[in-house]
């Protein structure tokens, strides 16, 4: 057994979750998932090719067509997203476990996700039935109202990032919607997916509702992405598989939301409460490893309080410590080997060019062998045009950047490909409502960043970051369909 990682030694081999049924991928062809603290196979789990994400979505299809599903009201899907909420409370201990292990995030960060995911569905089970229409005046003699149907059968592609919270997040609003779904979890990390797939079979969810196929990309994702029978596509991953995802849902003439991730900026005005912010762009930055789509992995400083503040950063980051993600410490490894890759390529371009390295963390020196571990870095000054100031590293990696006004501020936040999130930090009220309004981002903080951004709240992205909006109430019209009834009665 290996010792710090909360591993057993057990081998899992969960099923795919198919047509109401936990079982094999055709074949029972499986492939490894390793435990990223220490690269340890942690569970073999089935590879589904085009045949399982077939039967998925003729089955997907059926439930939609002939039901019980379209039989329900929408209180009584509500219920069921209810139901499937209080089985994830139950479960909360078992799965915040299995998704630390399977994506090496620190055990308190696991359990966030998973009172996360508990939450979406409870929010999705309550909204299903608060969804309505409009009465709209036309011609005289005609009654005209909206009603809100749902689209069909959706295909969702998920990452490795935040499983459980973005399975809750599609799953949650694309059901409460009256759709049903086939999801693809990313593979290297897809434990916590299976085992809600299994938990909403015992909530009640009919066969065919809720579907998830494991696999990787290139098989069960494009096979699913490219499948002509869905309705919908709904992708969360990198830039250029949403290229793909998009040109294939244009093929099939189906609408699809993409989000990307970014290159989110915080700006930091000389009037900002230091003492506040500091912790909140660490964590912005540092939380999940720096592998978070709303990373805020860049600092815009205004000249006067650069010194200040990089001190102060200097003094926190050197204290951070990465290690196995039951240690509970600062930082957990990375997801994987390629991952680990990708973050030094952009680690060692910083030291080539020449780039300040204002701090660096530590790795835990017991941290075990095999396991995917960098440290937290902070650099600065670094040229808006650099690639570390430009490009998603999607690594405990933070860009500083000074600014001299308020219009340097606004246009250096806007000078990416990306818009996702962004944070402005000032005590005066008006610049910084004036500089929220003018960021070209999906969900802007003052004062803040992530903290209140919560399940409710739209969230999404403009560009490179991707376009439609996920959680709260928008999520809802996104997996919806608008028509119009006309009624003569003049
Ligand atoms: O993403 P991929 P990767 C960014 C981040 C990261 C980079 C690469 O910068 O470093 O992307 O990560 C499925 N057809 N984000 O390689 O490949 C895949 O199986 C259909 C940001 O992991 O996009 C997985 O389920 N599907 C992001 C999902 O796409 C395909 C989170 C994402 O994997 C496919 C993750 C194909 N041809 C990475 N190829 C965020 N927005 O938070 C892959 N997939």
């Amino acid at each position: 057994m290996p010792e710090g990682t909360g591993h057993t030694g057990e081998i899992l081999r969960p099923g795919a979750v198919i047509d109401g049924t936990v079982g094999p991928a055709t074949g029972d062809d499986r492939f490894d998932s390793l435990c990223p603290s220490d690269g340890r196979l942690i569970a073999r789990i089935p590879r589904c090719d085009a045949a399982d994400v077939g039967r998925a979505v003729a089955s997907a299809r059926r439930a939609f067509d002939e039901g019980p599903w379209p039989r329900l009201t929408a209180l009584e899907r509500g219920r069921l997203l209810t139901r499937l909420s209080a089985l994830v409370s139950d479960h909360a201990g078992e799965l915040a476990a299995l998704e630390s292990l399977d994506t090496g995030k620190p055990l308190r960060q696991g359990k966030a996700d998973i009172l996360a995911l508990a939450r979406y569905f409870e929010f999705y089970g309550g909204a299903a039935d608060k969804v309505t229409g409009d009465t709209i005046p036309t011609a005289d003699g005609f009654l005209a109202m909206t009603l809100r149907e749902p689209l069909g059968v959706v295909g969702g592609i998920i990452p490795w990032n935040y499983p459980a919270q973005i399975m809750g997040r599609v799953a949650g609003a694309a059901l409460a919607m009256g759709n049903t779904l086939v999801l693809k979890p990313a593979e290297e990390a897809c434990l916590s997916v299976l085992r809600v797939g299994e938990l909403a079979l015992a909530a009640g969810f009919p066969a065919g509702v809720f579907n998830v196929v494991p696999g990787f990309g290139h098989e069960a994702g494009a096979a699913l992405a490219n499948h002509p029978g869905l309705d919908f596509l709904t992708f969360t991953g990198s830039p250029d598989v949403g290229v793909l995802i998009q040109t294939a849902a244009a093929r099939n003439h189906i609408g699809c939301t993409l989000e990307l991730g970014g290159k989110s900026p915080q700006i930091v005005f000389e009037d900002a409460d230091l003492e506040q912010a500091v912790p909140v762009i660490l964590n912005a930055i540092f939380q999940n490893c720096g592998q978070t789509c709303s990373a805020g992995s860049r600092v815009l400083v205004q000249q006067g309080l650069w010194q200040p503040l990089a001190e102060a950063l200097r003094a926190r980051v050197r204290k951070l410590v990465a290690g196995p993600h039951d240690r509970d410490l600062d930082l957990g490894p990375l997801i994987s080997e390629g991952q680990l890759r990708r973050v030094r390529s952009f680690v060692e371009r910083a030291a080539s060019d020449g780039i300040p390295l204002i701090a660096e963390g530590a790795i835990a020196p017991d941290a075990p062998q095999g396991g995917f571990y960098v440290p937290a870095r902070v650099y600065g000054p670094v040229p808006p045009d650099h690639v570390l100031a430009r490009e998603e590293v999607f690594g405990p990696v933070l860009s500083l950047i000074p600014f001299r006004d308020e219009a340097e501020a606004v246009r250096l936040a806007n000078g990416t490909d990306y818009g996702l999130v962004a944070g402005v930090w000032s005590r005066d009220g008006q610049r910084a409502l004036r500089v929220a309004r003018q960021v070209r981002a999906g969900q802007v903080f003052v004062n803040a960043y992530g903290a209140g951004g919560g399940i409710e709240l739209p969230f999404g992205g403009f560009r490179k970051s991707g376009h439609g909006r996920e959680k709260g109430f928008e999520a809802l019209y996104e997996f919806s369909a608008t028509k119009t009834l006309v009624l003569r009665h003049g």
